[in-house]
């Protein structure tokens, strides 16, 4: 996600810092730098013009050249005029004071609309207590209907649907009213993707839009098409005014430009990102944290979420006060695998973090490795897994028989085993603070379960059992 971007401003920043004190020259290259970048990165050129205006009149008022830390402050600056380029603060679905809440899916054939709905269902049941159904309305393919449904049973969410005979208007006040007669609180109407040139489905949504009166129409904007998927959102929102975008695709997206552009130049603000096919790879989208993203800053804020989400609260205090006290055992590191398995996939885990370099954020993740790890280590007594230090030659022997491994596995796993647990408690004492799981101080210190495996043999000491390390 915005490598582009991120490659070049860190350039940029890294170039002012290696100058100390800066001259006006040095700023204009600065800002030079950055409108490249953003122009690079598919952003709109209206926006970039603006954008940088903009920064040039901070960086003059605040008399950077004079500072101290003059690339520091630039940083600053970048950011915060990043964050306000995005949108400030977080936007939520308006929720219905009365009834159910209705959200229209619109967008173009192949955004993502279809499997974002099932996404979306999953995200506010979890994190909003929500108890959502959904409503099939895409008459044009019947493989439609049958992927929602898939999607739609995968998240454990009801389907409305009638089949592709009917008229999607009338399946969709015929569906709200079954979601609403069943219980459900949030309704999304998912719809057929649109060419958007096609005026008579266009039509359609319109009318559909008439009938369900929804409280949020949302456009689903594919952000791998950049500037394209601004100029989509600007037509959409002359047929079907729309309330807010929902931008997928983002993991594949290497440059940016819609994610930057779309709030500037429609006024209408991005809800949500997704960020991977898999149906919780959805997150509500914060322009802070997606500034401190594209500048390598990492996103600290959603992985403690993520992290909150997945851990109960006396189990995570439980673990991070004996691992405080180097009481850390293979009992609790399988309690927090299972918690870090919740969180997601260990790619996306990975990165949230900060300072992690590209080429560790783009390994390929084995997650069949992990479960062999957790066959090894439910091989174990439970005498063994409080007490490692009881686990001798004959006992790996029957560890790894009992687990299909070979003993060189066994021996591997407990001597990283070893290792991670001295690191932890290196980084203990050092007052990390970071939820249960991140060994990490936010750089390449305490490996992370999972990664790093054998032909990526460039993670630092510290890798979590089996798999980190060399
Ligand atoms: N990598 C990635 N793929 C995605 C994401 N969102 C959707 N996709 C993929 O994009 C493809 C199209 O998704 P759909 O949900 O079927 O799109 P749609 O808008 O409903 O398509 P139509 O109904 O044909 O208009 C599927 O293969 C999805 O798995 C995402 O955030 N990241
Ligand atoms: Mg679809």
């Amino acid at each position: 996600m915005f490598d582009t971007l991120q490659e070049k401003l860190e350039g940029t920043f890294a170039g002012l810092r290696s100058k100390g004190k800066l001259t006006e020259d040095d700023i204009a290259g600065a800002l030079r730098e950055i409108r490249l970048a953003l122009l690079e990165a598919d952003v709109n050129f209206k926006v970039v013009k603006s954008f940088v205006a903009t920064v040039k009149d901070r960086l003059a008022d605040e008399k950077v050249h004079e500072a101290l830390q003059p690339a520091q402050q630039i940083v600053k600056v970048v950011n915060e005029e990043l964050v306000a380029l995005m949108g400030t603060g977080q936007s939520k679905l308006t929720f219905s004071q009365r009834g159910p809440t209705i959200v229209l899916m619109a967008g173009l054939q192949g955004s993502g609309k279809t499997t974002t709905t099932a996404k979306l269902a999953k995200l506010l049941r979890e994190q909003d207590g929500k108890t959502p159904a959904l409503v099939a309305c895409d008459v044009y393919r019947p493989a439609a209907i049958d992927q929602l449904k898939t999607v739609g049973a995968q998240v454990g969410v009801p389907v409305y649907e009638q089949g592709t005979d009917k008229d999607p208007v009338e399946i969709a006040k015929w569906g709200v009213q079954q979601a609403t007669d069943a219980g459900a609180d949030v309704i999304i109407v998912d719809t057929a993707g649109r060419l958007d040139i096609d005026e008579q489905l266009m039509g359609e949504l319109v009318a559909i839009k008439k009938a369900i009166k929804p409280h949020n129409v949302l456009l689903v904007l594919d952000s791998m098409t950049g500037q394209e998927a601004v100029s989509v959102a600007e037509r959409f929102d002359a047929a079907v005014a729309f309330d807010g975008v929902i931008l997928t695709k983002l993991d594949g997206d290497a440059r940016g430009g819609a994610a930057l552009s779309v709030k500037s130049v429609t006024g209408k603000p991005i809800k949500f990102v997704a960020l991977g096919e898999q149906l919780d790879a959805l997150e509500y989208f914060h322009p802070d944290r997606m500034a401190s993203r594209i500048l390598g800053m990492g996103d600290v804020l959603t992985l403690i979420e993520k992290a909150e989400q997945a851990f109960e609260e006396d189990e995570a205090a439980d673990l991070e006060a004996r691992l405080r006290k180097g009481q850390f055992t293979f009992d609790d590191f399988l309690k927090q695998m299972k918690m870090m398995r919740r969180m997601g996939s260990f790619k996306s885990i990975l990165a949230l973090l900060p300072g992690i370099p590209k080429e560790i954020r783009n390994i390929d993740v084995d997650e069949r490795q992990i479960a062999r790890i957790e066959a090894i280590v439910l091989s174990m007594t439970k005498e063994e897994r409080g007490n490692p230090d009881l686990i001798d030659g004959s006992r790996r022997r029957r560890i790894a028989a009992g687990s299909g491994h070979e003993v060189q596995a066994v021996n591997q796993l407990i001597k990283q085993f070893g290792e991670m647990k001295k690191m932890m408690k290196m980084m203990m004492k050092g007052g990390g603070k970071l939820p249960p799981g991140f060994g990490g101080d936010g750089g390449a210190g305490g490996g992370f379960p999972g990664l790093g495996g054998p032909g990526a043999g460039n993670m630092r000491a510290g890798g979590f059992p089996g798999l980190g390390g060399r």
